[in-house]
């Protein structure tokens, strides 16, 4: 591994532009279950099931309830080592962005600045009829809550057949098609649009690094692919880039 790690660390000697694009697996050393690992969460639960508009007008309950119980889990954990390391990183770049699929909310408590959400984030709430904003702080109900107006209040996270937040969308295909070198950590890349951005940053001539323990639909087109934990990877990464650049 330390060879790999070399080759990646004298490629981010040189360049000026760093995107990381992350999914459940960064997350999963904070103990935050990813989606479709053997004991990811919808071996259990359907994601259509659960992560749809029409389930949630279906069973507003049950919807409300799986994710008062993620965003518990969620509050419960702290960063790992692989959000700490990303954020270390960026300290280095001018040019630095983490998207990221997870609404966890991780990269931001470990530090990192610039952060695109492509499915939203599990801390905020909105009313589906008169989209008020609520902030349920540490409350974590097991049935459907409503607003003032009467509407039912959801996560702010993005489901299938949804749209992904236009600027969080904008802001990371502008970063991904203006790198210089694209790392796709902990994602199994097979939810679109999202997915996209890795395979922009490679199309625009960015050199693409995936560290994930397991293969991908991504594996193939990467240049560079280190197969291990994030929390175990990118430390060595970053300790190895601070060594070389003291050196310089
Ligand atoms: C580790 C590790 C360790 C483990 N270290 N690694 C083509 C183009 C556009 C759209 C589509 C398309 N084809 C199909 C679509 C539709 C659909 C889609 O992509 N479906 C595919 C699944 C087939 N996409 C959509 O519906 C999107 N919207 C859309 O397209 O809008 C346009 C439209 C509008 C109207 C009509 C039609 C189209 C929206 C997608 C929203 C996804 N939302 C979710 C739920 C968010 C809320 C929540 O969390 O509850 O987002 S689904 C779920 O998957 C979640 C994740 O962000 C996302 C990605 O998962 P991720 O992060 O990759 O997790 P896993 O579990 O899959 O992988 C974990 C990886 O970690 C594994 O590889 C492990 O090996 C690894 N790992 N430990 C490093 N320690
Ligand atoms: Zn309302």
């Amino acid at each position: 591994m330390i060879e790999l790690i070399q080759k990646v660390v004298d490629k981010l000697l040189k360049v000026k532009s760093v995107v990381v694009f992350t999914g459940a697996g960064v997350s999963a050393e904070s103990g935050v279950p990813t989606f479709r690992d053997k004991d990811g969460l919808w071996q259990k639960l359907k994601p259509e099931e659960l992560a749809n508009f029409n389930a949630f007008l279906r069973n507003p309950d049950l919807v409300t309830e799986w994710y008062s119980h993620r965003r518990k889990i969620m509050h419960e954990v702290q960063p790992n080592p692989a959000h700490y390391a990303i954020a270390e990183l960026e300290k280095y770049f001018e040019r630095f962005t983490v998207v990221t699929q997870n609404i966890d909310n991780l990269h931001r408590r470990a530090g990192s600045k610039k952060i695109f959400e492509l499915h939203g984030n599990i801390e905020r709430n909105y009313c589906i009829q008169c989209k008020k904003f609520y902030d349920l702080g540490d409350n974590y109900p097991d049935k459907a809550i409503y607003c003032e107006c009467g509407g039912l209040i959801r996560p702010d996270v993005v489901w299938f057949g949804e749209m992904l937040p236009e600027d969080e969308y904008e802001g990371a295909v502008n970063a991904a098609k203006t790198c210089d070198i694209c790392f796709s950590v902990g994602t199994s890349a097979v939810v679109f649009p999202a997915a996209y951005i890795p395979i922009y940053a490679k199309q625009n001539g960015a050199f693409l690094v995936e560290i994930n323990p397991n293969q991908t639909d991504l594996s193939k087109m990467a240049d560079l692919v280190i197969q291990g934990k994030a929390g175990e990877v990118l430390p060595k990464i970053v300790d190895e880039f601070k060594k070389r650049k003291k050196e310089i």
